[in-house]
């Protein structure tokens, strides 16, 4: 695996080799309260704790207003289809395996859909389409099943339920190149913001057997437009037989997990299969019906494993605008809890995650565990913060900030969130004298 392999001649360098230590997500994942797990659920379907459900949501709702801005149209479909619909789109040729059996409703069966492309390509087919509308960029946070093996499911990284930060590109074969592009440049974008650095490409080939559906010019064709892109980038990457979809060859982006084992996160396809297989068409600029070529992309991977990656790598200490808790208020006795309670309320009205303990422990314990639970800011409040208003924040690095008034610290950190910096503090005041090391 290449590490930041976007520059020209990148040396191959593995994550682990590069000095990164990660994290058991499933250890901090139980230790910071984000996710659990239950027998009476099942293998691979966790359940997201108030705090994993924070950063899902921040992450959530960075890359649909990212994809908005990046032209996308935001859809919701159904989890389950008639299993017709699989039937022709040929997922219950080559990929049945993956699948849930069907469920019983009456004398309907239904399937839960492991994919959301022909729903998309259903929402393409709602109307006739023109040229002009193209390239037609549909998106979803889509809820997917897939029945993997109990054996190799875990904490978040592998499930049988996600949420997949999905799009579904359809484009005229003249576009394609430049969708293809624009999706890696997505990533890019995506990762840079998520302080993901480690990571590399991977063109997924066919491999023998029967998983693929046949037409050789056509896997031809899209394996030289991902080819195109990765080389006009100047990006290095591997080839991997045998790690395409069924309708076609991917660009994948390679991360390693804590064991070092790598996996996919992010990944874009080039599909030439599923608008022939639905009867997908649009009126080409000749007034000719036309058939759309399809780009499957997820820029942020499933929910579950993105977050499961993000965990490892910060070791839980999440940027600021991801962290499930971003400022810990603690009140240093009971006569100062209701100011305390103050403070949070102007943070959470300001749209940040603040919380009180007002626990019976020491200050000092409490600031521990603040600490320990990688909360980014810590306010302690007592008789002179309760009586001047002004009080400062403990930075999770060691550095303090202030004293200031209640409006300056929540515009602070409201700002650096709302930045999405990778920093607790913006740079001017970074280097300004208030801030001393402990
Ligand atoms: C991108 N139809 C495409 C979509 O349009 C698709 O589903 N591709 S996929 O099968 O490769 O899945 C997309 C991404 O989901 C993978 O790159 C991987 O990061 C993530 N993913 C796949 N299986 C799981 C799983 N069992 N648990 C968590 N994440 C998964
Ligand atoms: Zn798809």
């Amino acid at each position: 695996m290449s590490s930041s392999n976007t520059q020209p001649g990148a040396a191959a360098r593995s994550g682990a080799a590069a000095g990164q230590h990660l994290v058991d997500h499933r250890r901090l994942g139980r230790d910071l309260e984000l996710f659990t797990t239950s027998e009476l659920v099942g293998a691979g379907l966790p359940l997201w704790l108030p705090k994993g459900s924070a950063v899902r949501d921040a992450l959530a709702g960075y890359i649909v207003d990212l994809e908005r801005r990046a032209g996308y149209a935001h859809v919701h479909t159904p989890a389950l289809a008639r299993p017709e619909l699989y039937q022709r789109s040929g997922h219950l040729a080559h990929y049945r395996d993956d699948m849930f059996a069907p469920v019983g409703s009456g004398n309907e069966e239904l399937v839960l859909r492991p994919m959301s492309c022909p729903h998309h390509a259903l929402v393409f087919a709602a109307r006739g389409r023109s040229w002009r509308e193209l390239p037609l960029r549909i998106a979803e946070l889509a809820t997917l099943y897939r029945d993997e093996r109990s054996g190799v499911v875990g904490g978040l990284s592998r499930v049988r339920a996600m949420t997949l930060n999905d799009g579904h590109i359809f484009c005229a074969p003249e576009q394609l190149s430049d969708e293809i592009a624009a999706a890696v440049d997505l990533i890019e974008n995506a990762y840079a913001v998520l302080g993901i650095t480690e990571y590399g490409y991977r063109l997924s080939l066919r491999g023998e057997g029967g998983k693929y559906v046949p037409d050789d010019s056509m896997w031809e064709r899209a394996e030289s437009q991902l080819r195109e892109v990765l080389d006009r980038r100047g990006a290095t990457y591997e080839q991997a037989q045998g790690e395409a979809a069924f309708y076609g060859p991917k660009l994948d982006v390679q991360v390693q997990d804590h064991r070092g084992r790598e996996e996919t996160l992010s990944t874009v396809q080039v599909d030439f299969h599923l608008p022939v297989a639905l009867g997908l068409h649009y009126a080409g600029r000749d007034g000719v019906a036309a058939t759309p070529v399809v780009v499957h992309r997820g820029v942020v991977s499933t929910m579950e494993r993105m977050v499961a990656h993000l965990i490892e790598i910060h070791a839980g200490a999440f940027p600021v605008w991801l962290a499930p808790v971003q400022v810990a208020v603690l009140p240093v006795a009971e006569e100062h809890d209701r100011y305390a309670r103050g403070v949070a309320r102007h943070l959470l009205s300001a749209g940040l995650r603040a919380e009180v303990d007002a626990g019976e422990r020491t200050v000092a314990a409490r600031v521990r565990t603040a600490v320990a639970s990688k909360v980014p800011y810590v306010a302690v409040v007592g008789d002179r913060e309760t009586r001047d208003g002004l009080f400062g924040l403990r930075l999770r690095d060691g550095r303090r900030w202030g004293p200031s008034d209640v409006s300056a610290l929540t515009a602070l950190v409201a700002r650096v969130a709302g930045d999405r910096s990778a920093g607790l503090l913006p740079d001017e005041v970074s280097a300004s004298a208030r801030v001393v090391k402990r």
